[in-house]
């Protein structure tokens, strides 16, 4: 008989996450470099005395569910999803506060492992604290809420079942193609039962990381598209960067003279200097990329969603005959716009283009265009970082001094606001892991607890948080984190009494910015925009993250800012840089547009006349379904 090991569920799900490991391209390395937690009666005796009980398997406080995950997921993405943390909550609102984590991990295909606690298997109690009863079942919980943002979700009501979900789990979180949050709800009870669990399960086993290669004919099929085309795009996403693929990207772009625009999670692909980087493309895009896309024949996506930022909301590409051909380790991503699919890893399926097209290159004036209006943008860039707005600095020359006075490898980190669309254009990536933007999900409160997990990551680096006034409101206990592990944070926030970027958006709606002011009330209603004389509220953030144990600055102009900056780089503990910015003097969009359906009846002029508008841009959304297919797929 084969030998077996008793021990609790909790204990068994321990000893087996110790043990996996990962590898990728010869290097081997563990998968879990701990588990954040917040203990209630749902984990404390179950998950929370196997972590006490294996000190090997490092357990980390935090102070929000929600912050832990976004730590976890912004880890994950540092290591190109080759390393993560598990999460355990408790049950209730301390394993709902993590919904909102499994969806940032899920959109962004970050993996990371959600430990919720579980209503009592046995049922003998119920109800218990915090569970929400159903008439109709009892078998459902609120952590049933994970199934939809999860791609992989199980509960655990036998011990014995962790043995084939583990795996599974372990699957799903490793796949290129489909990792993001995994859930194991882990009912309170059975977490402390004890099994004779074979011993096989808690061996060291090692997940390749596969580099799969796209089907043949398909390959030479869009080598022979790419020869056909005249001006030819490579939409850069995020998959370039975990794929590791950016030198190969880099030789691809310089070997054929194909410009590149870059995604918000694609953004560092390319260093922004490369002469064929055109940065930003659609919504918070660049004029040379957009330009580029409009006319373009021929859209080359590597590893992208295609999100309506990035297309414009189906505007961005006007070529009448404009194909598409997709890079992608999801199936699902590379058939999106009716392209040929190249369903394979970036790097590896770049690298045989590459031999494909040896002797291939763009027309040499369609190159030459693109390294001009490169170039041109480069300028445009210069023009903001150089404006000295008063009395209030505007974002853009902020965003300018973080970018030069912050060290060249250091990275930032952003998700939500006004400022993601501002440093997509703006910013300055000088190396592929710089830029981190969390975009699939946008999440106000995203950053300081994700700038955590990049700096756990990558201790050497500097991490400069860049975060409004109102995501810093949402979420940003984990300052206290920082401080309790020692993991240095430099967070720059930018006060603008409100929502600077939905009081735009509203005012542009023709909504005057209602209900974007952190202002008292007027005449019983909250004012918006038109009421000049609102009175601002007596927040004072500052002070607020000084009480957390923040080094703080105050700064008041640019010159406080720069100085503060500089400063900043010989404290040892968590910073935090506050400066309060202009509310109306805005980065502008470069021809591209997005869709935000506007009210098609009102009693409102401005909103009738933004309907108007809306009206002909809708009228430019296009379905990229009379794209030609490729012969391959026809035959088959
Ligand atoms: C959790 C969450 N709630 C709501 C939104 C919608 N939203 C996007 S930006 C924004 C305002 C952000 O305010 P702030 O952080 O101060 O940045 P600013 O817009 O002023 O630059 C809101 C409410 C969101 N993205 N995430
Ligand atoms: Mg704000």
């Amino acid at each position: 008989m084969s030998s077996t090991q008793r021990l609790t569920m909790a204990q068994a799900v321990i000893q087996f996450l110790k043990n996996q490991y990962v590898e990728r391209d010869g290097v081997e390395q563990r998968f879990f470099a701990g588990c954040f937690g917040i203990f209630g009666h749902g984990n404390v005796a179950g998950i929370g005395q196997a972590l006490q009980q294996e000190p090997g398997f490092r357990y980390y406080q935090s102070r929000n569910e929600q912050a832990m995950v976004h730590t976890a997921v912004a880890f994950a993405k540092m290591k190109n999803r080759l390393q993560t943390f598990a999460c355990t909550s408790s049950i209730g609102p301390g394993a709902t506060n993590m919904v909102t984590g499994a969806a940032v991990a899920t959109i962004n295909r970050l993996p990371v492992l959600l430990l919720p606690g579980d209503l009592f298997a046995r049922r003998n109690v119920a109800p218990v604290l915090q569970q929400l009863e159903s008439e109709h079942t009892q078998d459902v919980s609120v952590n049933d809420c994970f199934r939809p943002v999860s791609r992989y979700w199980d509960r655990i009501n036998r011990p014995e079942q962790l043995v084939t979900a583990l795996p599974e789990a372990m699957r799903v979180l490793t796949s290129p193609a489909d990792t993001g949050a995994v859930t194991l709800a882990l009912p309170e009870d059975v977490q402390t039962e004890a099994y004779d669990y074979p011993e096989a399960l808690f061996h060291k086993r090692v997940w390749r990381i596969p580099r799969n290669r796209p089907d043949r004919a398909a390959l030479e099929e869009a080598a022979a598209w790419i020869r056909e085309s005249r001006c030819p795009l490579v939409v850069a996403g995020g998959g370039v960067i975990y794929s590791d693929a950016t030198d190969t990207l880099d030789r691809f772009a310089r070997q054929t003279g194909i410009p590149v625009g870059e995604t918000q999670a694609g953004k560092g692909s390319l260093r922004y200097d490369h002469p064929l980087n055109l940065g930003a493309v659609g919504v918070t895009g660049t004029f040379a990329a957009n330009r580029i896309a409009r006319d373009a024949d021929l859209i080359i996506g590597i590893g992208t969603r295609y999100s309506d930022f990035t297309t414009a909301s189906k505007t961005a590409f006007q070529h009448p005959d404009v194909r598409f051909i997709n890079i992608n380790v999801a199936e699902f991503d590379a058939y999106k716009h009716s392209a040929l699919p190249l369903v394979g890893d970036a790097r590896a399926t770049l690298e045989e283009l590459i031999d494909l097209l040896a002797d291939w290159h763009v027309d040499t004036a369609y190159r030459a265009y693109s390294e001009q209006l490169r170039d041109q943008w480069d300028q445009e860039v210069e023009r903001i970082y150089a404006i000295r707005h008063t009395p209030l600095p505007s974002q853009g020359e902020l965003i300018g001094l973080v970018n030069e006075l912050g060290e060249a490898d250091a990275v930032m980190v952003c998700a939500a606001g006004s400022l993601p669309g501002d440093l997509h254009k703006l910013w300055r990536a000088r190396h592929p892991k710089q830029y981190h933007l969390e975009y699939g999900y946008s999440t106000m409160g995203y950053e300081i607890a994700g700038g955590l997990g990049i700096k756990m990551a990558d201790p050497d680096r500097e991490v400069y948080v860049m975060v409004g006034d109102g995501s810093y409101l949402m979420l940003s206990a984990d300052i206290v984190t920082s401080i309790q592990e020692g993991y240095k944070l430099t967070i720059v926030l930018l006060d603008n009494h409100g929502y600077k970027s939905i009081g735009g958006l509203s005012r542009s709606l023709g909504q005057q910015g209602f209900g974007t002011r952190y202002v008292y009330p007027q005449n019983g209603a909250l004012p918006g925009d038109d009421a000049e004389d609102a009175e601002t509220l007596p927040v004072d953030l500052a002070t607020n993250a000084e009480s957390l144990g923040a080094y703080v600055s105050r700064c008041q102009t640019y010159d406080d800012f720069a100085g503060a900056l500089e400063a900043a780089r010989s404290i040892d503990r968590t910073t935090v840089l506050y400066i309060q910015n202009d509310r109306y003097e805005d980065v502008p969009g470069y021809e591209s547009w997005w869709d935000v359906p506007v009210a098609e009846v009102s009693e409102m002029p401005a909103v009738a006349e933004a309907r108007a508008a809306w009206k002909t841009m809708r009228a430019k959304e296009r379905h990229f379904l009379e794209t030609q297919k490729p012969d391959v797929l026809k035959e088959t």
